[in-house]
């Protein structure tokens, strides 16, 4: 029986393409840069399966792919992914959820650290030799401890900031999200708020919510300003949930305290961006799940969806 062809369009480990190589002939693309990549398109006109995370799989795309059967994205995100479209084709999808989730959530935590305790900032004045040269206080930051953390998007993300904020920093938490999580309540004895009354409460407010139609441009001007003058703000999850030029303007004016960011409109974030023009905010180049261990079960769960699928299973993680 012949193989499927398949394409891998992101870096993954040799043991991930070893195990798609039992049952699919891959072709692989360590970095995908554009469609137009040479042999992209060609390798798509055969292709039934694609693997990788990013890549705008839309009505363009599809359009050159008439084989395609399954698209398997190596991340929980997929705003990338088209799902009416896919649907319509008869195309199945896959994601990678809770996998991902205790990594993430680790990031997350270190951007309010790192943007309370002014890390970054004070590790460049370390380097440049300015120890001692300012009044200790200038260096001063704020607790995080026993503070309110206010987590819009309780997920399985969601969940494991909250843990890591109750049980090991004592804060207090409040959540904002599409439906009540009883379960977190109890656990965490979160509190669910109503989006406007978070702002206004939370000292730390922390975006993790999945980009969507509804969430796109969730913080803007108006929000930004129903939070308090002392309020850090996390976005550990897309870019474009955020009115990025109201948020510049916040952190300018000081009407918000600083930010910690893993996630911008356009990434790579452009270098002359006016983000990184400011002091008080802590720039990542999304890396909420960036561990060498939770890539590569991330990468295997994706190849495990493909394979189930090319043998005639259920992918184990399918969005539906
Ligand atoms: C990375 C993410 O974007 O899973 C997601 O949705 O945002 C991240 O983990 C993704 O894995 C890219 O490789």
């Amino acid at each position: 029986m012949t193989k499927p062809n398949i394409i891998v369009y992101k870096k993954v480990e040799p043991a991930v393409l070893e195990y798609l190589a039992e049952t699919c002939t891959v072709t692989y693309f360590e970095k995908l840069t554009d469609v137009v990549y040479p042999g992209f398109l060609d390798a798509l006109k055969e292709a039934e399966g694609l693997l990788g995370a990013g890549l705008k799989v839309d009505r363009a795309l599809l359009e050159q792919a008439p084989r395609l059967r399954i698209v398997c994205n190596t991340s929980v995100g997929y705003d990338n992914l088209d799902i009416e479209e896919l649907k319509r084709r008869g195309i199945v999808a896959t994601n990678t959820p809770e996998v991902l989730n205790e990594t993430v959530a680790d990031t997350v935590i270190a951007l309010m650290l790192a943007a309370a305790r002014r890390i970054p900032e004070l590790d460049a004045a370390v380097r440049k030799d300015l120890w001692g040269t300012e009044p200790s206080d200038s260096w001063y930051g704020v607790d995080v401890h026993h503070k309110t953390l206010g987590i819009i998007g309780m997920g399985g993300i969601g969940n494991a900031i909250a843990q890591r904020a109750k049980f090991g920093f004592g804060m207090n938490i409040l959540y904002h999200n599409r439906s009540r999580k009883p379960e977190a309540e109890e656990r965490f004895g979160a509190r669910y708020f109503e989006l406007d009354e978070l702002l206004g409460e939370a000292d730390f407010v922390c975006l993790m919510t999945p980009l969507t139609p509804s969430t796109a441009g969730l913080i803007g001007k108006r929000e930004l300003s129903l939070m308090k003058p002392s309020a850090i703000f996390i976005n550990g999850s897309r870019g474009a949930t955020v009115d990025e030029a109201a948020l510049v303007e916040a952190l300018e004016k000081r009407t918000i305290h600083a930010a910690g960011l893993d996630v911008f409109v356009e990434e790579p974030l452009p270098g002359d961006h006016p983000l990184t023009r400011l002091d008080n905010v802590v720039l990542a180049p999304h890396i909420g799940s960036a561990t060498g261990e939770t890539r590569l079960k991330m990468a295997m769960l994706a190849a495990e969806n493909l394979t189930a699928f090319v043998q005639g299973q259920t992918p184990p993680t399918m969005i539906r």
